[in-house]
């Protein structure tokens, strides 16, 4: 594959933004090449400013569950554009969109449309606070929660690749409320609610954990989680950035049977379009401005055409009959092609359209055992991948994203080259 296009755009690219990208993790430093640049996308596919053509597993990190540039998608953005970009006005898509979201996800009987997960969990966070008149939370290390300087810490995603965990720039004061447990350690989480007696103003958890590579809730978990908090007075947090509409129209509340007091949605709801929501109990939401003191805002909140991106998005989602069977069916293959593939020297975890290959011997469970994996072995497997054609996360420690586009051909061209991989 020629990538000259894309080392030049990326050249000229690192003058102007900071390493040449919007967002760490496009950056491509933890599998060491530089980055292609992305043209355009359609269905499964993605094709870089050289016109190399991928079968993509990131799917925009999550929001294109449908495929890219999906035609009902596109004409419901083309339509709404046409009566305007942006009012900052109360619109009926809004209620349109809270009304689909509630009838998914009925924990969330309010809900606040914002520009983007950070937003949505930066809010619930404060919600919560608000709420309990507490001000500690509890985040697990790996779990990702966006980059609001409260929650930037011992942080997933690309706060892990840029092995700097926390960052520079947020005074010690913004996160001494935050407390650190490790995800399916139940003890961790009992031991800081001892240590803070009534202090603690809620446990924001991703019920999978998908920022540390993807590692699934231990049996009970969630459950603890639940319980937990409701003894001791403060509140359960989903983060469902990912989850939500991505493992079923109720999103993991729905598959595990566990509600939570605040949820926070971005990605799918949004289309492909910056959505963000964070919403729950009545009586918590309505201490949300306007109506309550709890102050949150946003010029683009709510925008027409991304809730029309959403609005479209939701409604394929619901009205296709087992599209969710399809995307388990293909994530579940998936992970079989792989493991075959490449025996013991990796473990891959799959929740329905969801899944990681973790290049270590061991079960992944936690972060202790995520952080174990060969991250170098991963980025030999990354870039064999992308030569043969193949667009995965460059990072161990994100997610495989399947859509609704991936059919046979693509699992064939992608279960090929893993086999390929296996034998250099
Ligand atoms: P955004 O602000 O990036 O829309 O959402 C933040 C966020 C919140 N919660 C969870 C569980 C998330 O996974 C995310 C963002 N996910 C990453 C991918 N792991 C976005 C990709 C990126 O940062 O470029």
């Amino acid at each position: 594959m020629r990538f000259a296009k894309s080392e030049e755009l990326f050249e000229q690219s690192k003058r102007r933004i900071p390493g040449g990208v919007n967002s760490p993790v496009r950056a491509y430093q933890a599998v060491h090449r530089h980055p292609v640049f992305i043209d355009r996308a359609a269905g499964a596919y993605i094709c870089d400013a050289d016109g190399n053509s991928y079968v993509d597993y990131v799917c925009s990190w999550g929001p294109c569950i449908l495929g890219h540039a999906h035609p009902a998608v596109v004409a419901a953005v083309q339509e709404a554009c046409a009566r305007g970009l942006t009012y900052g006005a109360p619109t009926a898509g809004e209620l349109a969109l809270a009304e689909l979201i509630y009838e998914c996800m009925p924990s969330m009987e309010v809900s606040r449309l914002v520009s983007s997960g950070t937003e949505a969990v930066m809010s619930a966070v404060r919600a919560a606070r608000g709420f309990t008149g507490r001000d500690k939370i509890i985040k697990f290390r790996g779990c990702y929660h966006g980059h609001s300087d409260g929650l930037l810490v011992r942080a997933g995603s690309g706060a892990l690749t840029q092995s700097a965990p926390d960052s520079m720039g947020v005074p010690a004061d913004y996160t001494k409320h935050t407390l650190i447990a490790e995800y399916n350690h139940p003890e961790t989480v009992r031991e800081l609610f001892e240590k803070n007696p009534g202090e603690i103003a809620a446990v924001v958890v991703e019920p999978v954990a998908a920022n540390m590579g993807v590692v699934l809730p231990e049996p009970g978990f969630l459950e603890f989680l639940r319980g937990i908090t409701k003894d001791r007075g403060a509140l359960l947090i989903f983060d469902e950035v990912i989850t939500g509409f991505r493992l079923g129209l109720g999103g993991a509340q729905e598959l595990f049977g566990v509600k939570p007091d605040l949820t926070t949605l971005g990605k799918i709801i949004g289309g492909g379009m910056p959505v963000g929501a964070y919403g729950g109990r009545k009586e918590i939401m309505d201490l949300v401005a306007p109506v309550g003191p709890v102050y949150q805002a946003g010029t683009l909140s709510g925008n027409p055409v991304a809730t029309a991106a959403g609005i479209a998005t939701i409604k394929i989602l619901r009205d296709t009959p087992g599209l969710y069977e399809k995307l388990a069916a293909y994530g579940g293959r998936m992970a079989g092609c792989v493991r075959e593939s490449l025996g013991a020297s990796v473990c891959v975890n799959q929740i329905g359209s969801l899944l990681c290959v973790f290049f270590t011997g061991e079960r992944v469970t936690d972060y202790e055992s995520a952080t174990a994996s060969d991250v170098s072995a991963y980025a030999h497997y990354f870039n064999y991948m992308l030569e043969q054609g193949i667009y995965l996360a460059p990072s161990q420690y994100e997610a495989m994203f399947v859509s609704a586009a991936h059919g046979e051909e693509e699992f064939e061209k992608t279960c090929a080259a893993v086999k390929g991989f296996a034998q250099i």
